[in-house]
């Protein structure tokens, strides 16, 4: 059985376990605890992110990595078109959506849970002990914005431009490159869950996200297309995760 070190929250992890769903692979999740838990992800993967895939006595990390494993794995439905140039617009795609949209995303999702604690603690891992929640939920969320850039004036222009013009590409057929599914879909898709949470990502966090963006007039459409498209893949195979 393959095993999927993550945490839940993380736009990455989402993209494997997409992929995961778009393959009908079953998996397990094994959720890692922020900090302590990277002690075990870098003696399995010499690196501390995640996420990390397990099958077997083989190791993987980076999504973009996994992805391309997977892709040997079980080579149907493809995500990689075989066309060269629709390939390399999906690969420009996909570190692309991995890079500059993560970088964008993550900032402002960082500035919205800095300025709001009940998005801080909806986004803490679910097996927090208690007495921690309480603690972190007490906390300022100020030092949040010490962990990364803010998301400055210019770089939320360029990510609502570029998401634009992908929003107005899907409303032709449904997929960012050709007429298939492919991991451009799937990264693109991913990273626009730290604006707008997904419904998997479970009650406490499903449509909450970014004020002024998860809102966004001109954004509505490329979630409800990913909103779409998750529902699609978990409906596959309802029972692969375990
Ligand atoms: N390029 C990597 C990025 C992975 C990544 O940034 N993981 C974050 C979670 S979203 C992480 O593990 N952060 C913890 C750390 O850097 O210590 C990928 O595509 O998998």
């Amino acid at each position: 059985m393959l095993e999927l070190h993550q945490f839940r929250h993380s736009a990455f992890c989402l993209k494997v376990r997409m992929t995961l769903h778009a393959k009908d692979l079953s998996f397990r999740e094994v959720e890692v605890t922020p900090g302590l838990g990277q002690l075990s992800v870098f003696r399995m993967s010499g690196q501390r992110q995640v996420p990390v895939l397990v099958d077997g006595d083989q190791v993987f990390a980076d999504s973009s990595a996994i992805c391309r494993y997977l892709e040997t794995l079980r080579p149907e439905p493809a995500l990689l078109p075989s066309d060269p140039l629709q390939r390399a617009q999906v690969e420009l795609i996909e570190d692309w959506a991995d890079t500059t949209l993560a970088a964008s995303t993550r900032a402002a999702l960082l500035q919205a849970a800095a300025d709001d604690g009940q998005l801080r603690l909806a986004l803490l891992p679910d097996d927090l002990p208690a007495p921690l929640r309480q603690v972190m939920s007490g906390v300022p969320g100020g030092w949040l914005s010490t962990l990364g850039d803010l998301l400055g004036q210019e770089q939320r222009a360029s990510m609502l431009s570029s998401l634009t013009a992908l929003a107005e590409g899907l409303d032709q057929n449904g997929y960012l490159v050709g007429n298939k599914l492919t991991l451009a879909d799937l990264a693109v898709a991913a990273q626009l869950s730290l604006l707008r949470f997904p419904s998997s990502s479970g009650d406490a966090l499903a449509g909450r996200g970014v004020p002024g963006l998860s809102d966004h007039p001109r954004l509505q459409s490329l979630f409800h297309w990913r909103d779409q498209l998750e529902a699609q893949l978990n409906q596959r195979d309802p029972a692969a995760t375990e």
